[in-house]
């Protein structure tokens, strides 16, 4: 699996849809297995059946915008091309769910290639950098990490850890000190001494605190003072557990930086899964990776194939 290629803008390479799916079991089995027996034995939409439809997608964290639109080209594509006979209209759902989360991504050239990861407490930022440190770093890359969460001790300290047991060096100068500070002297360094890949961790901050959040954007400019073009991707990451109040995070920090993609996470903890349809929707942004579990593989490459066949495909049955 080529992360980074997948960094790069090449599709070649994604995940195979086993992890995925595992991933997603708790979706797949609840919410989404609700709205796939909806559709047994159904050919077409009454008004009645389509409001049925609507209210089982927004149970499942699709949210208003989402629906509406899924509902409206699901009906006009209906009109415009009837069912054709070996088709379902499980398949003809599948394929606006598919077309509503495949955002393009536009890679932008640069080496180092800097990556600012940001969000608000707890949703997975620093787990996520490093998943993606350790898997660039197991493709040969040289990567450096920069603990940019000046905020706690604690979060120093785990970036430390991290750095311990991945053996990936850090530029870290302990709590309190300006974080644009650090992501300065981290970028620098990688120029100076050649990296492939900069990780910078911020500080999770409630998307309400506004100058934490002005914070953000001197961070950003800093990173661009210390390499022009820079960062190449700021990954908002956001937690799937969160339902609708991810769309309200999501916002505040559009307007606070450039974000150039999402991550989601925890999608092995919510049974809902809608919020990537709601979040893409909301945003444009496309989803870059997503976080399906606990151990290092589990932040994948997104492939919205993969994703939406894994809310909706049958439950396979298991043989003991
Ligand atoms: N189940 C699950 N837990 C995750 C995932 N991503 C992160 N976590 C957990 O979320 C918690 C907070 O993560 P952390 O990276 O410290 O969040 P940060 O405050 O945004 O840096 C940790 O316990 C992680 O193990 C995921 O995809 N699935
Ligand atoms: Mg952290």
């Amino acid at each position: 699996m080529g992360f980074w290629d997948w960094l790069r803008g090449k599709k070649s390479d994604l995940p195979s849809s086993d992890f995925v799916e595992k991933g997603l079991q708790k979706s797949r089995q609840s919410f989404w297995g609700r709205i796939r027996a909806f559709f047994v034995g159904r050919r077409a939409l009454d008004p009645e059946s389509k409001e049925e439809l609507e209210a089982l997608l927004l149970s499942a964290d699709v949210g208003p915008e989402a629906t509406d639109k899924i509902l409206s080209q699901l009906e006009a594509s209906l009109k415009s091309t009837p069912l054709r006979e070996k088709e379902t209209l499980l398949d003809r759902l599948s394929s606006i769910l598919i077309s509503l989360v495949d955002r393009p991504f536009t890679p932008v050239e640069g080496h180092p290639y800097v990556i600012l990861i940001v969000g608000v407490n707890g949703v997975g930022k620093t787990t996520t950098l490093a998943r993606l440190a350790y898997r660039l770093k197991g493709e040969g890359r040289r990567v450096l990490m920069g603990a940019a969460d000046t905020f706690r001790a604690a979060a120093v300290e785990q970036l430390r850890l991290w750095s311990e047991r991945l053996d990936i060096p850090l530029v870290e100068k302990g709590m309190g000190v300006d974080p644009g500070a650090v992501a300065y002297e981290t970028v620098q360094k990688a120029v100076k001494e050649g990296y492939d890949v900069v990780l910078i961790d911020t500080a999770g901050r409630l998307h309400t605190r506004i100058p934490l959040m002005q914070e953000l954007g001197k961070v950003y400019r800093v990173v661009g003072k210390a390499l022009p073009g820079a960062p190449h991707e700021v990954l908002l990451v956001v937690d799937a557990t969160t339902g609708q109040n991810a769309l309200r995070q999501a916002e505040a920090f559009m307007e606070a930086t450039h974000c150039t993609g999402l991550v989601l996470t925890k999608l092995d903890g919510t049974a809902k899964g809608g919020i990537a349809f709601a979040l893409v929707e909301k945003t444009g942004l496309p989803i870059r990776f997503i976080g399906v579990g606990e151990s290092a593989e589990d932040l994948l490459p997104f492939s919205a194939e993969s994703f939406v066949s894994a809310l909706l495909r049958e439950e396979p049955v298991v043989s003991t």
